[in-house]
């Protein structure tokens, strides 16, 4: 391998951090039923402990992204439990999100329900997550909103919006100074007729109203098929914009599928817009990198470890994107040399040098074989077949 090659690699490669969902190792399923594995986390600390396997073993997850409700049941109380669970196994908090969706109150919206108390209910549980942030240090309150209506005419769209401005300027002021605030779009899902964060326009207009600290969160599942993501990306990152990703792959909606699955080439070209700023300007974007998927299917651990080896190779490509001859090709029009420029980056092998990397660092070469080798599987499928066995794998 050239040396300029591995020069590249390595120097890309010692930025990249992705963050791990702590959902993404507990059992999850379809609006059918839910799966269930006998080795899936049940509780915050084994969700700790499966996070920090893949941290052991990739050495670029040292953040976990948790769940209020379903990691802080005791609110700003669970912050002490939390803190240790975080020494004992390694990784550290990452983005806190509130839960402004599941609870009964929110069954016609949160921050746009028409009913003012629910409204004020909503932005109680956003106070908190704020608190408990600001104890874990987090930096990141990272919302997803449910809210919108399944029926035309149901829902006074407009009013909706205002409601929305205004509880999250009210959450941007209680943000602490190091504090970010990152808003999330869907096109739909949950809500079929019309969603009040539905696209990235939107949650722009919503984050510039609520103030400098809130940014724009691109979830890649949260797109219609055939929109172009990386300009997006690209229009996001020029209007310094865009604070962070839930990467995950798809090939319908909203699939949650392990990233690049289907799609590798699609990751790239968001990496290779972000390079390309970055080399343009000189400077860093400063973006959360987050994983946000359900694995429904593959062991838990298992397909975090792939997701986190293929990040890792896509960014390691758009790393090799040679940005002098790209505008050069780009002021001549030049369209094969432009377009060329991205194709042999995407079709470099970067597996070879990655693994000499991870051995730089003392790491596994092969995170995935090290896993199956080091018997945490087997050890947590005994310790928790019983329980899961006893969990609930149907909705009905
Ligand atoms: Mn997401």
């Amino acid at each position: 391998m050239h040396s300029s090659i591995m020069e590249k690699v390595f120097a890309a490669l010692e930025t990249f951090r992705i963050e791990l969902p702590s959902w993404g190792f507990a059992n999850t399923g379809t609006r059918f039923g839910k799966f269930i594995q006998a080795a899936a986390a049940t509780t915050t600390e084994e969700k700790f402990s499966d996070a920090g396997q893949v941290h052991l073993l990739t050495g670029v997850c040292p953040t976990i992204a948790l769940h209020v409700l379903w990691d802080c049941p005791g609110g700003a109380q669970s912050t002490e439990e939390i803190k240790r669970f975080a020494s004992r196994y390694g990784v550290a908090p990452g983005s806190i999100n509130p839960n402004l969706f599941q609870d009964q109150e929110y069954k016609y919206g949160s921050f746009a329900n028409p009913e003012e108390s629910i409204r004020e209910r909503a932005l109680r549980h956003t106070k908190d997550s704020i608190e408990i942030a600001r104890r874990l240090k987090s930096r990141d309150i990272s919302f997803w909103f449910a809210d919108g209506s399944n029926y035309p005419g149901t829902a006074n769209i407009r009013q909706r919006k205002h409601w929305f401005v205004e509880a999250l300027r009210e959450a941007h002021g209680e943000l602490f100074p190091d504090q970010r605030m990152l808003v999330e779009y869907k096109p739909f899902e949950p809500a079929f007729y019309h969603t009040d964060i539905a696209d990235w326009g939107m949650a722009l207009l919503l984050s510039r109203a609520a103030g400098p600290k809130a940014k724009v969160l691109v979830d890649t599942g949260h797109h219609y098929g055939a929109q172009n993501i990386e300009q997006i990306v690209a229009w996001l990152l020029s209007e310094e914009m865009l604070g962070g990703f839930h990467f995950n792959d798809r090939r319908y909606a909203d699939d949650d599928l392990t990233m690049g699955s289907i799609d590798p080439y699609q990751v790239f070209r968001i990496f290779h817009e972000i390079r390309f700023f970055e080399w343009e300007t000189g400077r860093r974007a400063d973006i959360a990198y987050m994983v946000d998927q359900s694995h429904n299917l593959k062991g838990k651990i298992e397909a975090m470890i792939q997701t986190v080896t293929m990040a890792q190779q896509l960014f390691a490509k758009a790393a090799l994107v040679d940005y002098e001859r790209l505008a050069a090709a780009q002021k001549k029009c030049d369209l094969v040399e432009a377009e060329s420029r991205l194709q042999d980056a995407f079709a470099a092998d970067v597996r070879p040098v990655i693994q000499e990397w991870r051995d730089s660092k003392g790491l596994p070469k092969d995170p995935m074989v090290a896993f199956r080798q080091s018997g945490y599987l087997e050890r947590i499928t005994k310790a928790r077949a019983a329980k899961n066995a006893h969990n609930v794998s149907s909705y009905a």
